[in-house]
């Protein structure tokens, strides 16, 4: 699945760095692509993604999370 994440509080690269290594550390996740210029995070994972430890471990690092969109992955 994949699920989209809109993260307030980043405002550089360093940014969506530190969110990409941290979030590809927790169980599930495939993949991670997070764009500060967009305020988004994209995160494919298999169906066992928590979505609140997602926003916990962004919390952690000093952003605010929530989730915005939530969709099977296609193929
Ligand atoms: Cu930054």
């Amino acid at each position: 699945m994949e699920t989209t994440f809109m993260i307030t509080g980043m405002h550089c690269n360093s940014c969506e760095k530190i969110i990409n290594l941290t979030l590809e550390e927790l169980p599930g996740i495939k993949n991670v692509k997070t764009s500060y210029q967009e305020g988004e995070c994209r995160v494919d994972s298999d169906q066992s993604l928590n979505a609140q430890a997602v926003i916990q471990a962004i919390a952690d690092l000093g952003y605010q999370a929530k989730v915005k969109d939530t969709q099977p992955l296609s193929s």
